[in-house]
C-alpha cells in the first residue's frame, strides 16, 4: 500500500476541546501524519466537527440557544484551537455541510435498496411533560451493567457498555427530570446480524496488528451477537431520513458521523478543483487507512463504520484503529461540571507562544494513555519544559550556536584541509552502519575502521543519529508514540553528551582543526534534530530551520513528497552557511506560573471550624459573621518589603483575581516558604496602605504558644477562591 489516509474522530461541537481530547486521538494522529509525510509518504489527514445528535441539542438547551448557534460557536473555536495547537489536517470539515447530507442520504437509500434496513415499531422512552421521545442522552439512569448511577441512555461512561435505553434502571428524562413512559414509535433498523461473520473475519484478520483494548472491545460486541440496531431517531436536528412519511425522523448520528470522513474528503477534493480525487483515497486498495480515536469510540470504528462501508461496496476499511485510553488531570477524571481539567483555549490564552504550544505537545506525548489511563499534571509540564526541552534540546542548540558566533563568525565551519574528506567518510560510515541491526553491533564492528577522519565521539554521535532515527521510525510505525518521543529526546541527549565529551572550548586552542570538525558535526546535528523533532515540536523546528537558513520541513500538508527521514543522519548544511543568533527556544517556566494554574483548576467549598469566643459580651449574631467574606487563596509570589522586619509582600490568587496582600509574617515565614501555600484571606476588607503600598486583604494566622504565628490553611486541597465559613 503506497498511501495513507488518516482520520481523527470528529469532535462533537457541544463543548470546547480539552487536553484529554488531544491525548486520546488528535496529537498521536498529527504526529503520525507528520512523521509519514517526512518519510516521503503520500498522506491525507482528515477531520471535522460532528454537528448532529443529542449531544448538540442538549447543549443548546443548556445554553438557552439553538443548535445551529451552538455548532457555529464550537466549530470555529475548535478549528482555531486546533490550528494553534499545530494540527496538520489536510481538511477540517463539518457534518452540517450539504456535501455530507448528500453522502449520508445516499448511503441510507442504498441500505434501503439492498434490504438492509427494516421498519419496526418499538418501545422508546417518551417524556409526557416535554411531549417528546427521548433519544440516547436525553435519558439518564443506572447502568444495567455496572450500576453507575449517571449512565446515559445509549452508553455508560463508566464501563463503556452499550445497551438499549429501556434497559436503564431508574430512568429519568434529562429534559424534565421526570420518569419517562414507554411508547411505541417507528424506526428503521439496520440488520447488523447480516454482517456478523464478515466483521468477525475482518477483526480476526487484523488481530496480530491491533491493540489489545481495541480487539477486546470489538470481540466482546461480536460475542454478544450483532442485533438489529435503530439507524434513525425521533428528532428534528439532524439529517432527515430521505423517505416519504418519515417526517420528524433523522438518521442516527453514529450512522452518519462516521461517513463524515468521506464527505470531508469530498470537500477537500472539491476545494482543490479535482472533485473526483476523493475516490482515489476511499475506493483504492492501495490506501492504508488509519483511524485515530479515544476508547469510547472504538466499536463505532471497528464494527459499525466497517459494516456501513462493506454494505456500500468498493470502499476500503480501516487498516488499524490505534485507540487510546483516557487522560486524567492531577489524578482525577476530566469533568466539565466540576471545572476539572484543562481546556485547550485556556491553555493557549495563558501560554500563547509557539514554543509553549510545543511544550504542551511534548508533555502530552510523553504521557499518552496508550495502554492505560494516564495523568497530566502541571508540575510534570513544568519539569518536561525546564528539565528536558530547555535543558537538553534547547541547551544543545543554544551552546552550539553561541560557540559558532564566538569562534566561527556565526557560520557552519569550513572543514580544514586535514578533514576535507569528512563528507565522503560520513557517507561510507553510514553505508557500513546500514548493514547492521543495532548501534552496539555497528560500533563494535566499524568504529576502528573510521577513525582516520572521525574520533570515537564522532562515530558515536553519527551512530546515535542513524540508529536513533531508525528506532523512532519503528515506534511511530507501531503506534508507540511515547517511545518515539522518548527515543527522540535520547538523540538530543547524545548530542549534548557529544558537546561535553569533545569539549570544543578546549580544542579551539589546542587543536583548532579538530574543533572545526566538531562544530561542523554539531551544526549538522542541529539540522538533523530539527527534522527528528518535527512531528512533536513543529513550531520549534520551524524556528530552528529559520536559524540555519533551511527551508522549514515539519511534515505540513502539501509539502513535496520526499523521504528525508531515512537520510537524516547525513550532513545537509554546506560549509560556511550562516547560522543566526540563537533564539530562546524554550523559556523556563517559573514555580509561580504553575501555582497559578493549579489554583485555577476546580474549587469546592471549604468549611473552616469557627470557635465561639469565651466572653458572652463578644458574642455576635450569625449575620455579623456572614459579613466577613473569607476565601481560600494561593500564594503566587512573595518577597520581603525593604526596610520592614515584619512585612512580606504577597501576590495571592483568589480563583477569579490576583491580589496584593502585605502580611506581617516576615519573622515567621520566608518568602520561599510562602509560595504555593493555600491560605485563608479576608476578601472584603477595605484596602489599606502600608509603607506606601496597597494591601488588598488580610491573611488569617493563629498565635502559637511559642509566640510565633501559624498560618490558617485548609486541611485538604481545595483550590483558590473557595468560600470559608
Ligand atoms: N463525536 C465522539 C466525541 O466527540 C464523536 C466521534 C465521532 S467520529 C465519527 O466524543
Ligand atoms: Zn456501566
Amino acid at each position: 500500500m503506497t498511501q495513507t489516509l488518516i482520520t481523527a474522530a470528529l469532535p462533537y461541537v457541544n463543548s470546547f476541546l480539552h487536553l484529554g481530547h488531544l491525548a486520546g486521538a488528535y496529537l498521536p494522529a498529527d504526529m503520525y501524519a507528520r512523521f509519514l509525510r517526512l518519510s516521503g509518504r503520500n498522506v491525507l489527514f482528515v477531520c471535522g466537527s460532528d454537528e448532529h445528535g443529542v449531544a448538540i441539542t442538549i447543549s443548546a438547551e443548556k445554553e438557552h440557544t439553538t443548535p445551529d448557534k451552538i455548532i457555529d460557536k464550537y466549530h470555529f473555536a475548535n478549528k482555531l484551537a486546533f490550528e494553534k495547537f499545530g494540527m496538520s489536517f489536510d481538511i477540517f470539515s463539518r457534518t452540517s455541510l450539504p456535501e455530507h447530507y448528500d453522502t449520508a442520504q445516499e448511503f441510507f437509500l442504498d441500505w434501503l435498496d439492498k434490504g438492509l434496513l427494516v421498519e419496526k415499531e418499538e418501545n422508546q422512552f417518551y417524556d409526557e411533560t416535554a411531549e417528546m421521545f427521548l433519544p440516547d442522552r436525553y435519558v439518564e439512569g443506572t447502568c444495567p451493567n455496572c450500576g453507575n448511577e449517571r449512565a446515559r441512555g445509549d452508553q455508560c461512561d463508566n464501563c463503556s457498555a452499550n445497551y438499549n435505553q429501556t434497559d436503564l434502571i431508574n430512568p429519568k428524562s434529562v429534559v424534565s427530570g421526570k420518569t419517562p413512559v414507554v411508547r411505541s414509535t417507528k424506526h428503521w433498523y439496520f440488520k447488523m446480524g447480516d454482517f456478523q461473520q464478515r466483521l468477525e473475519e475482518y477483526i480476526e484478520s487484523n488481530a496480530s496488528k491491533w491493540k489489545d483494548n481495541v480487539l477486546q472491545q470489538s470481540r466482546s460486541w461480536l460475542k454478544q451477537g450483532l442485533a438489529d440496531r435503530a439507524a434513525t431517531r425521533d428528532m428534528t436536528w439532524g439529517i432527515p431520513v430521505p423517505v416519504e412519511g418519515a417526517k420528524g425522523k433523522v438518521i442516527y448520528v453514529w450512522f452518519e458521523a462516521v461517513l463524515g470522513y468521506i464527505s470531508a474528503t469530498k470537500e477537500w477534493a472539491k476545494l482543490r478543483h479535482t472533485p473526483d480525487a476523493w475516490k482515489s483515497w476511499w475506493q483504492n486498495s492501495d490506501t492504508e487507512y488509519i483511524a485515530f480515536l479515544g476508547k469510547d469510540n472504538i466499536v463505532f470504528h471497528t464494527l459499525i463504520f466497517p459494516m456501513l462501508l462493506m454494505a456500500k461496496d468498493k470502499y476500503i476499511l480501516p487498516t488499524n484503529v490505534p485507540a487510546n485510553e483516557f487522560m486524567n488531570f492531577e489524578g482525577k477524571k476530566f469533568s466539565k461540571s466540576m471545572n476539572w481539567g484543562i481546556f485547550l483555549h485556556d491553555f493557549q490564552r495563558d501560554f500563547p507562544s509557539p514554543g509553549q504550544t510545543d511544550s504542551l505537545r511534548y508533555t502530552i506525548a510523553m504521557n499518552l494513555p496508550e495502554t492505560k489511563d494516564s495523568d497530566f499534571t502541571w508540575q510534570d509540564f513544568q519539569a518536561r519544559n525546564n528539565n528536558e526541552l530547555a535543558a537538553i534540546f534547547g541547551n544543545f542548540v543554544n551552546r552550539v550556536v553561541q560557540f559558532l558566533q564566538k569562534n566561527f563568525d556565526g557560520k557552519v565551519p569550513v572543514l580544514p584541509e586535514r578533514f576535507a574528506k569528512v563528507n565522503d567518510a560520513w557517507k561510507l560510515l553510514l553505508e557500513d552502519f546500514s548493514r547492521e541491526e543495532t548501534r552496539e553491533q555497528a560500533l563494535e564492528k566499524y568504529e576502528d575502521k573510521h577513525l582516520r577522519y572521525f574520533s570515537p565521539n564522532d562515530v558515536a554521535l553519527i551512530a546515535a543519529l542513524h540508529f536513533g532515527a531508525k528506532k523512532v521510525a519503528e515506534h511511530y510505525t507501531r503506534f508507540r508514540f511515547r517511545d518515539a518521543v522518548t527515543e527522540t529526546m535520547n538523540i538530543a541527549r547524545a548530542a549534548n553528551k557529544y558537546f561535553n565529551d569533545t569539549a570544543p572550548w578546549k580544542s579551539v586552542k589546542a587543536d583548532p582543526d579538530e574543533c572545526a570538525k566538531t562544530l561542523y558535526l554539531c551544526s549538522q546535528t542541529i539540522s538533523a534534530l530539527s527534522l527528528l523533532f518535527a512531528p512533536i515540536l513543529p513550531n520549534t523546528c520551524a524556528t530552528i530551520s529559520g536559524m540555519i537558513g533551511a527551508q522549514s520541513v515539519t511534515g505540513e500538508p502539501n509539502a513535496p513528497q520526499i523521504d528525508r527521514w531515512s537520510t537524516v543522519a547525513l550532513p545537509t548544511l554546506t560549509e560556511g552557511t550562516p547560522i543566526a543568533a540563537p533564539e530562546v527556544l524554550f523559556t523556563k517556566i517559573e514555580d509561580s506560573t504553575i501555582t497559578e494554574q493549579v489554583a485555577k483548576m476546580g474549587g469546592t467549598t471549604a468549611v473552616a471550624e469557627v470557635k465561639t469566643p469565651a466572653e458572652p459580651s463578644d458574642i455576635i449574631a450569625i449575620d455579623d459573621f456572614k459579613k466577613i467574606k473569607l476565601r481560600t487563596a494561593i500564594v503566587i509570589s512573595a518577597e520581603r518589603v525593604p526596610k520592614s522586619e515584619k512585612l512580606l509582600k504577597l501576590q495571592v490568587n483568589l480563583g477569579t483575581e490576583t491580589r496584593q496582600i502585605l502580611a506581617g509574617i516576615a519573622k515567621f515565614y520566608t518568602p520561599e516558604e510562602m509560595v504555593g501555600k493555600t491560605v485563608v484571606v479576608v476578601a472584603n476588607l477595605a484596602p489599606a496602605k502600608l509603607m506606601g503600598m496597597e494591601s488588598q486583604g488580610m491573611l488569617l494566622a493563629a498565635n502559637t504558644p511559642e509566640g510565633t504565628l501559624a498560618l490558617v490553611t485548609p486541611e485538604s486541597v481545595v483550590g483558590a477562591g473557595s468560600e470559608v465559613r
